[in-house]
Formats: C-alpha cells, sequence, structure tokens
C-alpha cells in the first residue's frame, strides 16, 4: 500500500542518515533497511535499535528550528524506556528523569522515550512540562501560573488538591489508550527550585519569587524514521530570559515588573522613564544571579547566543544548512544586541527526526 511504501521510505531515510554520519557501510545500511522492510511487511512496525533511538533524538534536537541551545545536541542521554507498559513504571521513569538530569544543580541534557503509537495504544503524558506551577482562578484574579489553569483543571477533577500558593507543583498525569488517566504527585525532593535575589537590591527577596531548575517539556511527539513516540520528555537548562523576561514578567503570566519597579521605587506613571525595561534587567540579573548562587545551571543569552553562533559554524562546516525561525531565536531581551539579530534563516518544517506539536489531550 500506499502508506506502507511512506513508511519504508521514512525508515530508510533515517538509517542512510544515521549510518552516514556515524561511519558505518553502505553495506550495512542497506543490510538494516532490508531487515526493517521485512519488518513492516510482516508486522507494520519495525523496532529501533537503542543506538538508532539515541542519534535520533539528537537528530529532532538538532533539527529543532527554534532551539538556541542546539550546539549541545551531541550530548543528550537517552533513557530508553519503551518496554514499559503500566501508569506506575512510567511515572517511576519520569521520577529517575527528574533526579538524573537535575543532578542536584549540574543539569545534564537527556530524553526518556515510552513506547511509540500503535493500534492498541498511545501513552500520553499530559503536562507540558513534568515540573510546573499550578493556575487557579480565584474571585480576586488567578493565583499561580495563569498558563496552567486549563490543565490544573484536569487534575483537580481527577482528585488532586493544591495547598493554593502561587508556587504549587502539579502533579504528572498519565494515560495509556483510553484508560482514565492516573496522577502522581512529584516526590518534593526531586524538585530542586532556586528563591531569587538581587546582587544589589537587598529587598528583591522580599517578593517571595523563585522558579523551578529543571524545564523539560513533555507534551511534544518525538518523530523518528516514521515512528511516532507520543510520550518523550526532554531536558536541557534554563536560559535567563525564559524565567525573567516571559515567565515572571508577561502580563499574561506572573506579571511581576510593576512589583519590581515598585521596589525600586520607579515613577509608573511614565512609560518613557522606562520603567518596565529597568524592571526587566533587574529582574533577570537576579534570575541569573540566584540559579548561579545555588549552582543551578543556567545561560544567560548573550552566552547562549554566542553558543548558537558556533553551532551554526560547526554545521557549516559538515554541509549542513541550520533550520531556523528567526522569531524563535532572538532572545526576548535586548535581541539586538546578540549577533542572532542580523543573521537570516530558512525554515524547513518537512525536516525529519523532528520534536512537533500533537494535540492537547483533554478538553
Ligand atoms: C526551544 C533553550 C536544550 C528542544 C527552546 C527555547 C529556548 C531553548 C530558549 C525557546 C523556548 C521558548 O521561547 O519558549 C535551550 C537551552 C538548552 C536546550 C538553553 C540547554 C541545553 C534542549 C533539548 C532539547 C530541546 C535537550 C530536546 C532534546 C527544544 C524544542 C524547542 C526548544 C523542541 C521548541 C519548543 C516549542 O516549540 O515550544 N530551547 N534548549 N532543547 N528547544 Fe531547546
Ligand atoms: N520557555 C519554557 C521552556 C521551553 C524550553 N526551554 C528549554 N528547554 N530551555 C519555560 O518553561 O520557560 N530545554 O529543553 O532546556
Amino acid at each position: 500500500t500506499d502508506n506502507h511504501r511512506k513508511r519504508l521510505a521514512e525508515a530508510a531515510g533515517f538509517i542512510q542518515q544515521y549510518s552516514s554520519e556515524t561511519g558505518l557501510s553502505q553495506e550495512t545500511a542497506e543490510r538494516r533497511i532490508a531487515e526493517i522492510a521485512d519488518s513492516l511487511e510482516r508486522t507494520g512496525t519495525y523496532r529501533q535499535t537503542a543506538e538508532e533511538l539515541k542519534y535520533g533524538a539528537r537528530l529532532a534536537w538538532r533539527n529543532n528550528s527554534r532551539c538556541i541551545g542546539r550546539l549541545f545536541w551531541p550530548s543528550l542521554e537517552l533513557f530508553d524506556a519503551r518496554h514499559l507498559e503500566t501508569e506506575d513504571a512510567i511515572a517511576e521513569a519520569l521520577f529517575r528523569h527528574i533526579e538524573y538530569a537535575t543532578n542536584k544543580g549540574r543539569i545534564r541534557p537527556a530524553i526518556t522515550v515510552f513506547a511509540p503509537e500503535s493500534e492498541e495504544r498511545r501513552i500520553r503524558i499530559w503536562n507540558h512540562q513534568l515540573i510546573r506551577y499550578a493556575g487557579y482562578e480565584t474571585g480576586q484574579g488567578i493565583v499561580g501560573d495563569p498558563s496552567s489553569v486549563a490543565f490544573t483543571k484536569q487534575c483537580m477533577r481527577l482528585g488532586w488538591r493544591g495547598r493554593g500558593t502561587p508556587f504549587d507543583v502539579l502533579p504528572l498525569i498519565i494515560a495509556i489508550g483510553d484508560r482514565e488517566p492516573k496522577w502522581y504527585p512529584v516526590p518534593p525532593e526531586l524538585v530542586l527550585e532556586v528563591p531569587l535575589v538581587h546582587p544589589e537590591l537587598e529587598r528583591f527577596s522580599e517578593l517571595g519569587l523563585k522558579w523551578y531548575a529543571l524545564p523539560c517539556i513533555s507534551d511534544m511527539l518525538l518523530e523518528v524514521g516514521g515512528v511516532k513516540y507520543t510520550a518523550a520528555p526532554f531536558n536541557g537548562w534554563y536560559m535567563g530570559t525564559e524565567i525573567g523576561a516571559r515567565n515572571l514578567s508577561d502580563a499574561s503570566r506572573y506579571n511581576q515588573l510593576p512589583r519590581i519597579a515598585e521596589l525600586m521605587g520607579l515613577d509608573r506613571s511614565n512609560p518613557a522613564g522606562l520603567w518596565k525595561d529597568r524592571a526587566l534587567v533587574e529582574l533577570n540579573t537576579a534570575v541569573l544571579y540566584s540559579f548561579k548562587l545555588k549552582g543551578v545551571s543556567i545561560v544567560d543569552h548573550h552566552t547562549a547566543s554566542e553558543q548558537f553562533m558556533r553551532f551554526e559554524r560547526q554545521e557549516a562546516d559538515a554541509g549542513r544548512a541550520v533550520n531556523g525561525k528567526w522569531s524563535w531565536l532572538i532572545p526576548p531581551m535586548s535581541p539586538a544586541a546578540t549577533p542572532i539579530w542580523d543573521r537570516y534563516f530558512h525554515e524547513n518544517k518537512e525536516l525529519r527526526p523532528a520534536f512537533s506539536y500533537q494535540p492537547v489531550p483533554y478538553g
């Protein structure tokens, strides 16, 4: 069938790339492709080796047009969890991922890959990230992270109750097939957090702000060689602006710029006094300073931009074009002060292996 031919073409394309980039012979590649063709013929599917899967995940990272952190793509660690069949076992694997990746603050990039989508079942992690703060709608407005409101409602529907603080860590929700999803609180000792302090503004700590150490996206689809992994959470470390210039500062998120300006004694009635910009700089200074103080890996946007430029040169030397989306690669603070500003990128949405979005599994 057509579908069949397409699957074989995708598998073969991946094996060819894997083989040539890792130095395997054309003969080995062809033998492997014949083996896969046979498996597809007999079972409609095929099983990748752990080495193929690891390289495939690294390629999906290298190919992602929006990620500024791609210099480190060859260092991605794989946890092969394709054999796990129960919600409990999956939750355990997620806890192990958090512990390994957090590494007491010396963050290690990693991905845990669960069984791929099949006719019999599909595994989904409902969380957007393994660690994230709840958001509650209350009479006095939203408490916590507004971007978590819909997911928090699902957690509560399933029976979870948070303490109601602005920084309640959400439970994991795991769904297999059409079974009722199961929820699991993340053991607090696994969740490393950083209270925000400022190197000069002594009263900054009175704001009671903090953020978690581990950004681990858990709702994207990983596609390698035509195989779709619907549950494949991955992490690196934070770039400071993600927290300081978006999560804590966006008016539609934690909206902290007015409080910081207040603390700094700035006049908020005059936009031309640049109180928002001045508050942003101090908030971002506090984020980078506090992570460093606690020994938690983080990168500032200037260093990350330099690293990205190295990645670009490295790819050019290897004879490859960089897949890029400018509006995502420029940092949300002082973008024109980074070398990425002047670059032009091509985006190829067909490039595989890839991470991509998939439908939200709850209504
Ligand atoms: C996006 C930095 C590691 C895959 C991003 C973004 C930043 C970033 C700043 C934009 C996020 C946003 O604006 O919301 C970093 C840094 C890393 C890192 C500093 C440190 C090592 C990784 C790893 C992977 C990855 C290990 C996967 C294996 C992605 C993907 C996106 C992304 C798929 C796009 C997310 C989306 O479309 O919503 N990264 N990243 N990154 N990164 Fe990375
Ligand atoms: N902006 C989001 C996280 C997106 C991915 N960022 C990373 N990924 N650094 C936030 O929570 O602020 N990573 O895998 O390291």
